[in-house]
Formats: structure tokens, C-alpha cells, sequence
């Protein structure tokens, strides 16, 4: 279903800066030059400045003198001041919220569901700032300790995307903040204004606890600021996500400086449907993950593994769900899927339904682009569905647009050798009731993913779990779990109190 009441860019410019003056943002970031448009008319919102190089420069040098102070302010004093940023943002919810959908597209319940998920993880990093545990290990010598202390670890340069503009950067920041480090960012071009804003949003923070303002700089720049931050080796880890393109050009750059990368990059997520499963269930979870966002989320659902036995009656029951999906401006309660970032975007959906189809794919429901009449620069797209004889070259690829990809098989094992022979590997699921083969898709000879899902779709991970992937997916954690490490230096100290000196291994000497 087609809404075709979408607001004038006017009403979304008024909005936008009803938000932004809120949450207090400085006036003068947006006397600029720099376009920021809506995806939701294509039209141009606001303008911001941008930073030339002698800022960036500037935003370096004192993240990395704040380091000093910042690092030796006890851990759990560092997370006062998260904390106090999660209060602001469960205070402006709503206001960020609305750039998020006024930038991305993103229909509010996911625009809120991005803002509640950066609550999320300042709670945890809260939580993580008493607990940034070494371990102590028996020593082989008599009087001796053996023990390890995490220290902070330096600037941490952060590269975010724009389809989660705000999330993801926060995963880094909540962490790398309590772990002692200092943070400069350069968030994604499309989405300035949802940046400028959790950053203003920081800095009350920093003033209301008495932090160093040094500590957190935010680079509103092109690919120059980008690029800075992966070759300065003052900037001790880069976590950068985005396109595998963009992983492959600079790991090598912050490989030759030693310096340390996360990088969460490209994923093309699989779902295996067994004989078994409830496919009520299964529905709900493939179509949220491979419409929902409009298909623009790492996580998206991008490859449907379908015993050959079910697929003719699910493939039916999706195409009958997405017939019902309603495309349109995020703004509209109403709405499940709003419109693709950009131009380009829409191409490579073109692009690779006409790929598709060459090598044999039909297409089985939806690829056409709706309200081009009303909105020639907005790109609505209805989420497409294509059977494939095969997994076939374009089903290796990611293409971030809605296009779900069906395939067959008839043995597990052979399932399994489908789902991971594509060169990504960030997230996965199996639906079905089989314990067996449930467990199997966990296994070691299971899915090779970063993350593996049971009975849920690919994508919607909570915050509380590592979050990354392997292969060219880049191998990052980030979020939950341990990946607090990533943002701390580990050193291993060796105590001695006997009062004599035995050497290690036995070895004699003197
Ligand atoms: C991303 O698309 O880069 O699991 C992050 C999810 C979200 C995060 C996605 N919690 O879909």
C-alpha cells in the first residue's frame, strides 16, 4: 500500500530545527555550506559548516591532550559523566528521534528504537566502569603475583555510517569514554544534524559533570577528516563502519602504522528455513528483517534458505505480506517501509534486480519505485522478492536495498554450505523446531557469522551481546560483552615479594 501524503520539506525543516533548538545545538554549525537533504522529499533541509583542515588538526591535538587527564580520572567517575549523556538522551528521545527520521528515513518506531539503543549502552558502559576486570594468574615462583590491569588505551577515531547514524557511534563512545580514552568522530555526510546533536547533547554532559572538555570532538567533514583520522598515529584505535570498499582502503593505511582497527563492514544475512518451522513466526521475522529500514541495515535480511518442500507456500505467504507493507513518508504512524537514502541507492536495487535476472532470477514480487510523480527526488522503492535458481554471483554481493533473495536446498548440510559461502559473514538465523538442528547451526559446523540467531530474524540485535562479524565483515566487536577490550590496553605485571630473585623457567644466572 502507497501513502501518498508526504510533508512539504518546509514542514520537515521546521521540525528539524524545533529539534535542534531543544537539544540546544550552536547556531553557528549551521550557518554553512554543507547540504544536508531529506530522503523523505530529496530536497535540501538545513546547511551546516564545515571544519577545514586546521580544525581537524586542532580536534586531534586536544583529544590527545585530554587523554592525559582523562585517563588517570578513576573509571567509575568517567562513567558519571555517561550516565548523565543517557539522562540527556532519554530526555530528548523524541528530538532525536525526529532528525534521525528526517535525515535516514527511518519510520519513528525505528528512529526511537536507534535513540533507546544508545540509552542502552551508556546504562551498560555505566554498568562496565566498575568493571573492567583484569585477571590475576598463579605465578610459578614462590612470593610472586602474577596479575593484569587494563589501562585506557588513547584517541579513539570513529567512522560511522549513515544508516545507523547516531547507535553505532554511541556503542564506541559510551565504552571508549568509560575505558579512558577520548573520542573525535566523523559521522556519515548524509547525517550532520542527528550527529551535531547527541554531540551537543555530550558536551552538557561533559559541563554538567566537570569533565574535560577536550575529551569528545566531532569532525564535520568529507572523506579529509575521514582519512586524517586513519592515518594520524596519534589516533590509537579506528573504529570504522561502512562498505567493504571502504574497509579494504584503509585497514592497509592503519595496518602500516600499527595502529589498531575495528571495523565492522559489509554483511549479506542468510536465513535457513527448516521443514519444521512455524512459519508464522518465520514471517514476521523475515519480513521485518528484510523490508524493515527499507532494507538498509547491515543486519538486513538479504538471503532466504527454503527447504525445498516449504518454499513455494512461504514465498506466497511473504509476497502477501509485503503486499500489505505500507511505503511512504516515515513521518506517517502508518508507515513500515520509508524511502532509500539516495539516488544511488535506488540504482543499485535496479542495478541488481536486472543482474539478477540475467542470471536466471525471477522476480517475484515488488523492485518498482513508487510516488516518482510527487516526489522526483525522493526514492521510494516497493522491498523486492526473487526467486534464484541458485545462489548466483549478485547473491554475493551486498546490495543495501531491499532485495530478498530465495534459494532451496534439501539437506541441512547442504543449507549450511549455501549460507556460508558468500564472502561476508556478520549475522544469521535458522527457524525451526528441530533442537538438532538448532544446535548444529550453532556449532562449530554451523553458521561461520558473528552472530547466529535461532526462531529471530537477522537483524534487531539488542545491545547487550558483541555485535561484529567475520571474513569481509572485518572482524570487530563492538556493543556488548567484552568488547569494552577493544577500547583498553592489557598489561601483565609479575610481583615479586620473596625478597629473592628466582628467574622464570628455572633459569640460573648470577
Ligand atoms: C548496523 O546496521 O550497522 O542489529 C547496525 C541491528 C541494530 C544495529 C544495526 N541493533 O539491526
Amino acid at each position: 500500500t502507497i501513502t501518498s501524503s508526504i510533508p512539504a520539506t518546509a514542514e520537515i525543516t521546521e521540525e528539524v530545527r524545533k529539534s535542534l533548538q531543544s537539544i540546544g545545538v550552536d547556531p553557528a554549525s549551521l550557518d554553512g555550506t554543507r547540504e544536508t537533504r531529506s530522503p523523505i522529499t530529496g530536497e535540501v533541509i538545513l546547511r551546516t559548516k564545515v571544519h577545514n583542515d586546521e580544525e581537524i588538526e586542532t580536534a586531534i591535538a586536544q583529544a590527545a591532550e585530554a587523554f592525559k587527564t582523562w585517563r588517570s580520572v578513576p573509571a567509575p567517575v568517567r562513567g558519571a559523566l555517561v550516565k548523565r549523556w543517557g539522562q540527556l538522551l532519554t530526555e530528548h528521545k523524541e528530538d532525536v528521534a525526529a532528525l534521525i527520521t528526517a535525515e535516514v528515513g527511518k519510520t519513528r518506531s525505528e528512529a526511537l528504537g536507534e535513540v533507546q539503543e544508545m540509552i542502552d549502552i551508556a546504562d551498560l558502559a555505566v554498568g562496565q566502569s566498575r568493571q573492567l576486570y583484569g585477571k590475576t594468574m598463579p605465578s610459578e615462583r614462590p612470593g610472586h603475583r602474577l596479575a593484569e590491569t587494563w589501562h585506557p588505551l588513547g584517541v579513539v577515531g570513529i567512522i560511522s555510517a549513515f544508516n545507523f547514524p547516531v547507535a553505532v557511534y554511541a556503542w564506541n563512545t559510551a565504552l571508549a569514554l568509560v575505558a579512558g580514552d577520548t573520542v573525535v568522530w566523523k559521522p556519515a555526510d548524509a547525517t550532520r544534524l542527528s550527529a551535531l546533536a547527541v554531540d551537543t547533547l555530550l558536551a552538557r554532559a561533559v559541563s554538567d559533570v566537570g569533565a574535560p572538555e577536550g575529551i569528545h570532538h566531532l569532525l564535520l567533514t568529507d572523506r579529509v577528516g575521514g582519512q586524517k583520522l586513519v592515518e594520524d598515529p596519534r589516533i590509537a584505535l579506528v573504529s570504522a563502519t561502512g562498505s567493504v570498499r571502504m574497509g579494504q582502503e584503509i585497514a592497509p593505511l592503519i595496518a602500516k602504522r600499527f595502529g589498531r582497527a575495528l571495523l565492522e563492514l559489509g554483511g549479506n544475512n542468510g536465513a535457513i528455513v527448516a521443514p519444521s518451522a512455524d512459519l508464522d513466526l518465520a514471517l514476521r521475522g523475515i519480513v521485518f528483517a528484510a523490508a524493515g529500514t527499507a532494507g538498509q541495515r547491515c543486519t538486513s535480511l538479504r538471503r532466504l534458505i527454503v527447504h525445498s518442500s516449504i518454499a513455494d507456500t512461504l514465498v506466497s505467504r511473504i509476497v502477501d505480506a509485503y503486499g500489505t507493507l505500507n511505503i511512504g513518508s516515515p513521518t506517517r504512524e502508518e508507515t513500515l517501509v520509508g524511502p532509500l537514502i539516495n539516488a544511488g541507492s535506488f540504482k543499485a536495487q535496479q542495478d541488481a534486480l536486472v543482474q539478477a535476472v540475467a542470471e536466471g532470477g525471477e522476480v517475484v514480487y515488488g523492485g518498482n519505485r513508487v510516488l516518482a510523480e510527487d516526489q522526483p527526488e525522493a526514492y521510494y522503492v516497493e522491498p523486492a522478492v526473487v526467486r534464484m535458481p541458485a545462489q548466483t554471483a549478485v547473491v554475493h554481493d551486498e546490495t543495501f536495498a531491499p532485495i530478498l533473495y530465495v534459494m532451496t536446498y534439501d539437506t541441512l548440510d547442504e543449507a549450511i554450505e549455501i549460507h556460508n559461502s558468500v564472502p561476508q559473514g556478520l549475522s544469521s538465523a535458522i527457524f525451526t523446531q528441530d533442537q538438532t538442528e538448532a544446535e548444529r547451526f550453532l556449532s562449530a559446523s554451523g553458521s561461520d557469522c558473528g552472530i547466529a540467531n535461532v526462531n529471530i530474524g537477522t537483524s534487531g540485535a539488542e545491545i547487550g551481546g558483541a555485535f561484529g562479524g567475520e571474513k569481509e565483515t572485518g572482524g570487530g566487536r563492538e556493543s556488548g560483552s567484552d568488547s569494552w577490550k577493544a577500547y583498553m590496553r592489557q598489561a601483565t605485571n609479575t610481583i615479586n615479594f620473596s625478597g629473592e630473585l628466582p628467574l622464570a623457567q628455572g633459569v640460573k644466572f648470577l
